[in-house]
């Protein structure tokens, strides 16, 4: 899989891009990523890519024209699956929708700032929107970061265990159930004598049983 982000903050993806899974899974030529500066693809000479809203009121707005181009360049060279746009009023992002995008050759990533993007980007140049959440992010790169994180854990062979992404918390619309390891006992405090026992069978009843009382209990609207 390839994902080509676009953004005004590039040096905001140096630390979370470069590290333990996503880094080793791009070592393994499981994922590419690029980086690209919207900056460049500005037309003016003083280089801006954000400009005052018609209409008035507060905040900039990002321009079409620098967005365009840098999109156009990318779909020189390649063809695209999706064009993301990651923006606080797209669709909730959920497990689902990761597993679905997991399975995509290419897509770009488009990251927000300021007041947003002009509404001819999302008209005509993107495929979808994307939120991670109700809440507001001073700007798209920490939800692209996200997004590409729990895609990139989806794709066969970046996690060592490959099973281990099927019994993640939403997989089957259910919380993960409590793990432990060892010590067996702890300040008095032990593990349950069932994942001690051996036996297959019980545990998987018992980690199924305990998903589900988790579910009931902290996310009731999963089980609808
Ligand atoms: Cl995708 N962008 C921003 N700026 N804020 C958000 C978000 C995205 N998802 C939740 N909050």
């Amino acid at each position: 899989m390839r994902i080509d982000i676009i953004t005004c903050l590039p040096e905001l993806f140096d630390g979370p891009m470069n590290q333990s899974i996503i880094k080793r899974s791009q070592q393994k030529g499981l994922v590419d990523i690029f980086i690209h500066d919207l900056r460049p693809y500005s037309v003016n000479k003083q280089k801006s890519i954000d400009d005052y809203a018609y209409g008035g009121g507060a905040g900039m707005v990002m321009m079409i024209e620098p967005i365009d181009r840098c999109i156009t360049a990318l779909k020189q060279n390649l063809s695209y699956d999706e064009i993301i746009y990651l923006t606080p009023d797209g669709e909730g992002l959920t497990q689902g929708i990761c597993n679905q995008l997991s399975l995509n050759k290419n897509i770009i990533l488009l990251c927000g700032h300021y007041k947003g993007v002009d509404e001819r980007v999302r008209e005509h140049l993107i495929t979808r929107e994307l939120s991670i959440g109700d809440y507001v992010l001073s700007g798209g790169e920490l939800a692209a970061m996200v997004l590409a994180d729990a895609l990139i854990r989806l794709i066969p062979g970046v996690l060592n265990d490959e099973s281990s992404a099927l019994t993640d918390s939403f997989q089957d619309s259910l919380l993960a159930p409590p793990v432990y390891t060892r010590p067996a006992i702890y300040n008095g405090w032990d593990v349950p004598a069932i994942l001690q026992s051996g036996n297959e069978a019980k545990i998987n009843d018992w980690r199924y049983e305990l998903a589900v009382k988790r579910t009931k209990e902290r996310r009731p609207d999963l089980l609808k």
